[in-house]
């Protein structure tokens, strides 16, 4: 069986029961989403063995947390609970002001999981790992998660694992395109499969996809596979100088947030079990289109049961 190893924060997502404006809405579904922790709860789904790296507090909400990932089979030894930082909070509003489009508040400012560190990290949980998982949220958290996952990649490249990396730029965090290009760019480097989408790409290069690939392609020259999410316009790869294209099913959008995730997820575990590129392909847009089309992250995710049922269904 096929090992990954993820980093990131995990937080206490507070979706309204309605759609509309925030201030409006009294009721809320409480779920546990982490863009890393949602990709790697999709993996393990998929068969493969999953552990996973952050601080949560020593809170209920930390507790609820650890307890998702125990339930799915996710290894927890590298979670740390923190004695004196909370658990992260944040909340959603679908479809205000632009339909379909979720919008997201984060209370997350000196949560436990941005105070990780690499002192956190040992040897032993990069044993035997066929992969490491981190995106560029984890960097924007702070300097001492930006040193984390920097020793974890290092880490993981001495182990011998491949290395993903997806940019998922947060520019609450980041603020400014300059200080995302600049914190993102070391990442981008060392990424052996890096995922990106249009806005990203957007942001860092100013709008200009074909010179956005580009650079991307330039700045990533070790990278062995890019894989490229456009949303509803599906999905493609670049690797060994070819390109693949798979387009997206069309579903009810709900809530669009942690489609991306469980789009790398799908990808990652098909990749890593020896499927093609263009299976792979395939079940990362089946992975994206049943979260787009439920509330929470972590819910939706597929196991390959439902993907098989889905294709059965929209491939009749
Ligand atoms: O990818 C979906 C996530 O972005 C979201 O659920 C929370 O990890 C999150 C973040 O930092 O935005």
């Amino acid at each position: 069986m096929k090992r990954a190893l993820g980093m990131g924060e995990i937080m206490i997502q507070m979706n309204p029961t309605e759609k509309g404006a925030l201030r409006f809405q009294t009721l809320f579904e409480r779920h546990v989403a982490g863009s890393e922790a949602n990709t790697i709860i999709q993996m393990q789904r998929l068969g493969i063995e999953c552990s996973f790296l952050t601080s949560v507090g020593s809170d209920e909400f930390g507790k609820v947390i650890l307890s998702t990932l125990r339930s799915e089979g996710v290894n927890t030894e590298g979670v740390i609970e923190d004695e004196k930082n909370p658990t992260a909070v944040y909340f959603v509003q679908r479809s205000y002001p632009v339909p379909e489009k979720t919008m997201v508040f984060y209370y997350r400012k000196g949560s436990a999981a941005s105070n990780y560190g690499p002192q956190y990290l040992k040897d032993s949980y990069f044993d035997g790992i066929d992969l490491f998982l981190v995106s560029g949220i984890t960097p924007a958290l702070s300097d001492s998660c930006r040193d984390a996952a920097i020793k974890a990649i290092d880490m993981a490249k001495k182990h011998g694992a491949l290395v993903a990396f997806d940019t998922n730029i947060r520019i609450n965090l980041l603020k400014t395109k300059e200080n995302a290009l600049k914190t993102l760019e070391p990442f981008i480097r060392k990424a052996d499969i890096l995922f990106t989408g249009a806005g990203d790409l957007s942001m860092l290069f100013d709008g200009d996809l074909e010179k956005s690939k580009e650079s991307m392609k330039k700045m990533a020259d070790v990278a062995k596979l890019i894989v490229f999410k456009k949303g509803s316009g599906g999905v493609e790869a670049f690797t060994g100088g070819k390109r693949y294209s798979m387009p997206s099913y069309k579903v009810p959008v709900i809530d669009e947030l942690g489609a991306g995730d469980a789009c790398d997820g799908a990808f990652l575990a098909s990749y890593l079990s020896g499927k093609s590129i263009e299976e792979s392909l395939k079940y990362a847009n089946v992975a994206g289109a049943i979260t787009v089309s439920l509330k929470g992250d972590i819910e939706p995710l597929p196991d390959w049961k439902a993907i098989e049922t889905f294709l059965n269904v929209h491939e009749a």
